[in-house]
């Protein structure tokens, strides 16, 4: 048996003030599309190739570039905040696999103003323990259990020339820093939060967030790798200087495409 119900004269009549005011269907949620590009002095960086100079002159080479992005919540000009809670809330990107560099979480975003994203660089201290991927890539991540556990939060490798022209290979790892006697431990991720400038009715969800390579090298801390040598994953005051930098080496840009979420 089917039983009809019939909506009352309140619902009706907001259904068509709905309808007068928009004059289309009111706008859904719609999911985001988080893509990631690396330049170098503006322009997309060219791997294995020993094209760029440091502020100190030092010329190097990128060759690998992995790192976790997580965290990432939009923030609304009304004060509220949207996080994108899907994959938990975290994402590798590997300049490598080409499907790292794009992401489309199962999360939906109001269609409303927004006036700044933040995310966090690398993974926050509660969830970056052991074990939490058992899977490549981002078991591959992994930091030894002795300095610290859980995973890098950047490997950027590559190498540079040093006195002499000799190319050396440097390993720009960051993770779990500790002190000279391994009794204490330092966070190195750190959140950033920039600007958008999205009005409804532009429909901004796809959200490409660049990393400036160059800027991990530059300020405050002016990076040469003849003073820090090319490994410093047991260096935290080198690390420490290198997140210092790296909190200027993002920006984001955005646009609309209506990718609209399908359940
Ligand atoms: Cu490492």
């Amino acid at each position: 048996m089917k039983k009809y119900i019939f909506p009352s004269a309140t619902v009706l009549f907001s259904i068509m003030i709905l309808m007068a005011s928009c004059g289309k269907e009111v706008d859904k949620p719609v999911a985001p599309q988080f893509i990631f590009k690396h330049n170098v002095n503006g322009f997309e960086l060219q791997k294995g190739v020993m094209n760029y100079t440091n502020q100190s002159g030092n010329p190097y080479q990128v060759d690998e570039l992995q790192y976790f992005i997580s965290e990432i919540t939009l923030n609304t000009t009304a004060g509220n905040s949207i996080p994108v809670t899907a994959d938990n809330a975290i994402h590798y990107v590997d300049i490598n696999i080409p499907s790292t560099l794009e992401w489309n979480p199962k999360t939906r975003l109001p269609v409303t103003d927004y006036s700044s994203i933040t995310f966090v660089f690398g993974i926050n201290e509660a969830k970056n323990k052991t074990g939490l991927f058992v899977n490549p890539p981002e078991r591959d991540m992994f930091w030894p259990d002795m300095m610290g556990g859980g995973f890098h939060l950047m490997k950027m490798n590559g190498e540079w020339k040093a006195e002499g022209d000799t190319i050396k290979p440097f390993n720009f790892h960051i993770g779990t820093g500790m002190n000279e006697t391994g009794t204490v431990f330092y966070q190195n991720y750190f959140t950033v939060t920039l600007p958008l400038n999205i009005h409804t009715g532009t429909l901004s969800n796809v959200f490409t967030i660049t990393m400036n390579i160059e800027k991990w090298f530059e300020a405050p801390n002016v990076w040469n790798w003849n003073v820090t040598g090319g490994q410093i994953m047991q260096n935290q005051d080198a690390m420490h200087k290198a997140c210092e930098n790296g909190a200027n080496a993002f920006q984001v840009t955005h646009e609309g495409k209506d990718i609209v979420y399908h359940d």
